[in-house]
């Protein structure tokens, strides 16, 4: 009977506790400025499509470069492949027990070693040399025309953007309740990502520093690369086309790594400079925030988009 007591107090406890927690959790914080609705000047998509094989449709000017890669890649492995399969068939046919009566007793022969210590080293290099290609042009760039900064966090992306004093802003899932017709099942975020077209993006990654790996990729702009708590990684991107860019986290961090999907819209400069604005940043640059007036503002290439066009935009929603 005690017992019985017992285990039902820890039963309601059980059920009781979460809803005290959750009363006494601080609500989220919200993003103070609300996202305007930029649409890109092409109704490109790049995402994945039932039973595609090979590739994403790209727009990186590193398509040719990885891809090239890869296909080159395939032939040496298909031809390892084959080559292994055949000779392990023709020895379970030629050596088996019934052709084979009396096995051959010798363990060494001087030339079958030289070759197959040769042969696979000269294929490693003729691996070796161009992925060494691909790794360092894919490794950084020397300039950039715009840094964004990537941050994992349990479960989702932070972006900023310091060039422009846009703050970090987080990017969720899209909660399938507020999902319109068309959306893209466990693709879709709140907060999209906004990126211009044509320009060299330095990409800077971390994570949240209480948390875990992750991997921030979109296959279609060719870029992948981990995000780690207390590191700075880099990499870069440049999107050649305007449209929809959508990625995901791969590195499996968690139980909710699948619920952290990227979204990506490519703009023309004039529009990432509106979408900047309504992020609260300035598209001249802080440093043209800060300087004082007699001194002039480093000229960046990017100027403030018309005033009164943005408010236009802000006013339609
Ligand atoms: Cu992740």
């Amino acid at each position: 009977m005690k017992k019985l007591i017992i285990i039902s107090f820890a039963l309601i406890a059980l059920v009781i506790a979460p809803q005290l927690q959750a009363l006494a959790a601080p609500e989220a914080a919200e993003n103070i400025v609300e996202s305007i609705s930029i649409a890109p000047d092409s109704d490109f998509v790049a995402k994945p499509v039932d039973w595609a094989f090979g590739f994403q449709r790209s727009a990186s000017p590193l398509d040719d470069l990885i891809e090239g890669f890869h296909n080159y890649l395939l032939w040496w492995i298909s031809g390892i492949t084959v080559f292994v399969m055949a000779l392990m068939g023709y020895i379970v046919v030629k050596f088996s027990r019934k052709r084979n009566k009396t096995p051959n007793k010798f363990t060494h022969n001087t030339m079958v070693e030289i070759v197959w210590t040769v042969i696979p080293i000269i294929i490693v290099i003729m691996i070796i040399v161009p992925s060494m290609r691909v790794l360092y042009t894919i490794d950084h760039l020397e300039e950039s025309d715009l840094t964004l900064k990537v941050t994992g966090y349990q479960w989702y992306w932070g972006y900023e953007f310091p060039d422009y004093g846009v703050e970090e802003f987080e990017s969720r899932l899209l909660p399938e309740d507020e999902m319109k017709e068309g959306d893209l099942r466990l693709l879709e975020v709140d907060q999209p990502l906004y990126l211009p077209i044509n320009k060299d993006i330095r990409v800077i990654l971390t994570s949240d520093p209480n948390g875990v790996i992750h991997s921030w990729g979109i296959p279609s702009l060719k870029f992948k690369r981990d995000s780690i708590p207390g590191r700075i990684n880099e990499g870069w991107i440049r999107v050649d086309e305007e449209g929809v860019y959508y990625g995901q986290c791969y590195e499996l961090c968690g139980p909710d790594h699948a619920f952290m999907p990227v979204k990506i819209i490519a703009v023309s400069e004039e529009k990432f400079n509106q979408w900047l604005i309504s992020k609260g940043g300035n598209p001249a640059g802080i440093e043209a925030e800060t300087q004082p007036a007699s001194e002039e503002a480093p000229q960046e290439e990017s100027q403030a988009a018309p005033q009164e066009e943005t408010e236009n935009i802000e006013g339609e929603q």
